[in-house]
């Protein structure tokens, strides 16, 4: 039967025994291996009564097991639906309702908070640790690890459901098909010259595009290896390094790694590829990185939506400040408001088509209206010029979005929370400039009249309701949020006033 996706994944790997993962104390676990395991997850998920194009929602740390868990949904012909380990209950239940998953796989550690988030949603809950416990690793143990037939998927068929959230709110899955993850994992394997020979130093998380996709995809179709941090440390990248040939990494990453003094040409005298995308990679810090090891970061862009669009070139210029040019089978286009091409170097909306434009909103055909046009293209929410040579360059956001360390952040989800705290009248959340995770989040709050609502009082609510990246890191109370003559706050301004609030290191 065939699964394009999972044949590029797995199947020309049959009968090579090359490693898959390394894990940080040394143990090695091989393509091979890790196969079987999969093998172990997809039967398991059968017995558990997951059918194809049914969800699996995960939220479990990052291990080898959930890689296999994955791989196992693609096999099943599953939907693998990524959440990230800080979201809190009462996100996991929005996720819950709305996708209605047929699993919901949680780590051991949050089973007796999450069950009666489960319970309430009507979904099944097992669990996963990361040393081969969890109810679910229980049930995989006892299947057979022996090939597996997968179930049969086309292109067009969904092989993964991401949230990302919606401006005015609510998150929204973003439908990627096989499709979408195979033309993706094809095109970056090749433009970054990913062979089996390459180990990559693994330090994001797998629950979103950059540490699933990107990095795992682009490992499997080449056959290569993966070190699997749990996650980025510097004392351990540094450990690790000798071994590796490849990194792939959000801007934080490099700014830290730049501060250190380990950071010389020796120590990555092993590499031959840093990769950096989710956020903004300033020029000065791909200088900096130049000046401490000779290697030029090669900047990418992409988004969850999307996969990943643009990227700097393997072989030619690596220009800093800029994403690079768009992938082969990636379309882009630069449009002002009345929709018209604009020329070389002048700032507009960024569109963008192609095999890895993502298929639409679960259950939003509205949302997905607005933003995916009939004739494929999608408007990203990103303003950006192109260069006459085809460089592109991120200049701004037409989406009220913070993006601190490469996780999104939108506003509108942590004013509501503060909206609701007693003796706020209205508050607007905004991002600044910080030194490691090149955007705060900052929230400027105007109390009711009469009223005193502290500091600690809405960092509290929000640390109640919302994954702790979210929270802000400054609260700042003010009179009044400037706004314009249409009623509208002024965020532009508000980041203006306050914009050195995070002085050194935040
Ligand atoms: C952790 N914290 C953060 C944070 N990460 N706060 C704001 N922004 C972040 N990104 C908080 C924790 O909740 C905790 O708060 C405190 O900071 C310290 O936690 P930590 O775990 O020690 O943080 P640290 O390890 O330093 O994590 C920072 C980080 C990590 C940058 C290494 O966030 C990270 O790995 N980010 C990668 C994100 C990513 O993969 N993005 C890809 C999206 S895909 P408290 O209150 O408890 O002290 C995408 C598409 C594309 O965008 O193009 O790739
Ligand atoms: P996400 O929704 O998490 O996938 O985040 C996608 C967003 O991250 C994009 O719309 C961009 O705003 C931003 N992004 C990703 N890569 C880059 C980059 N290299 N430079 C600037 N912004 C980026």
């Amino acid at each position: 039967m065939s699964n394009p996706f999972h044949e590029a994944l797995f199947g020309h790997r049959s009968g090579r025994d090359g490693t898959f993962l390394i894990l940080p104390d040394g143990a090695r676990i091989s393509h091979a291996q890790f196969r079987g395991r999969a093998a172990q997850f997809a039967r398991a998920l059968g017995v558990l009564g997951v059918r194809p194009g049914d969800r699996v929602a995960v939220q479990a740390e990052k291990s080898a097991d959930v890689l296999a868990l994955y791989a196992a949904c693609v096999g099943a012909g599953a939907v693998f639906l990524p959440l990230n380990t800080a979201y809190v209950p009462d996100e996991i239940d929005y996720f819950l309702r709305d996708a209605e998953p047929a699993l919901f796989v949680a780590a051991p550690a949050a089973a007796a908070r999450l069950a009666p988030v489960a319970e309430a949603a009507g979904v099944r809950m097992v669990t996963l640790g990361t040393a081969g416990d969890g109810s679910l690793a229980a049930l995989a143990d006892k299947e057979e690890r022996g090939p597996l037939l997968p179930v049969a998927r086309g292109a067009g068929d969904l092989a993964a459901l991401l949230y990302t959230s919606g401006t005015t709110g609510r998150s929204k899955g973003a439908m990627l098909s096989q499709g979408n993850l195979l033309s993706n994992a094809l095109v970056l394997a090749e433009a970054w010259r990913f062979t089996a020979r390459d180990v990559l130093l693994h330090a994001l998380p797998v629950f979103h595009t950059h540490g699933l996709f990107v990095a795992t995809n682009v490992t499997l179709v080449a056959g290569g290896a993966m070190i699997l941090m749990p996650r980025f440390d510097a004392d351990e990248v540094f450990r690790l390094m000798p071994q590796a040939t490849t990194m792939m990494g959000v801007p934080t990453f490099y700014t830290r790694l730049v501060a250190d003094a380990r950071l010389t040409r020796a120590a990555v005298e092993h590499m031959r590829l840093f990769v950096s995308g989710s956020a903004p990679l300033l020029a000065q810090t791909h200088r900096d990185f130049q000046a401490a090891t000779g290697h030029m970061i090669l900047e990418r862009y992409g988004m969850t939506e999307l996969n990943m669009a643009t990227s700097n070139p393997y072989a030619g210029e690596r220009r800093p400040g800029t994403v690079g040019m768009p992938l082969p089978e990636v379309e882009l286009r630069i449009r002002d408001d009345a929709g018209r091409d604009l020329p070389p170097d002048t700032p507009g909306m960024i569109e963008v088509r192609g095999p890895n434009v993502f298929q639409g909103y679960w259950r939003m055909p509205e949302k997905t209206a607005e933003e995916l046009r009939p004739d494929g293209w999608f408007i990203t929410g990103d303003i950006g010029t192109q260069s006459a040579d085809g460089y592109v360059t991120i200049v701004g956001r037409a989406k009220d979005l913070v993006i601190s360390g490469g996780f999104n952040i939108y506003p509108a989800e942590v004013e509501a929370v503060i909206d609701a705290v007693e003796g706020v009248l209205e508050s607007a959340v905004i991002g600044l400039p910080h030194d490691d995770l090149g955007e705060g989040v900052v929230a400027i709050v105007v109390p009711r009249p009469g009223a005193a609502p502290t500091a600690d009082l809405v960092r509290e609510a929000c640390t109640a309701r919302l994954a702790r990246f979210k929270v802000p890191r400054r609260v700042v109370l003010v009179d009044a949020l400037p706004r314009n003559a249409m009623g509208k706050v002024q965020k532009a301004e508000l980041r203006r006033q306050h914009a050195g609030l995070f002085g050194e290191r935040g």
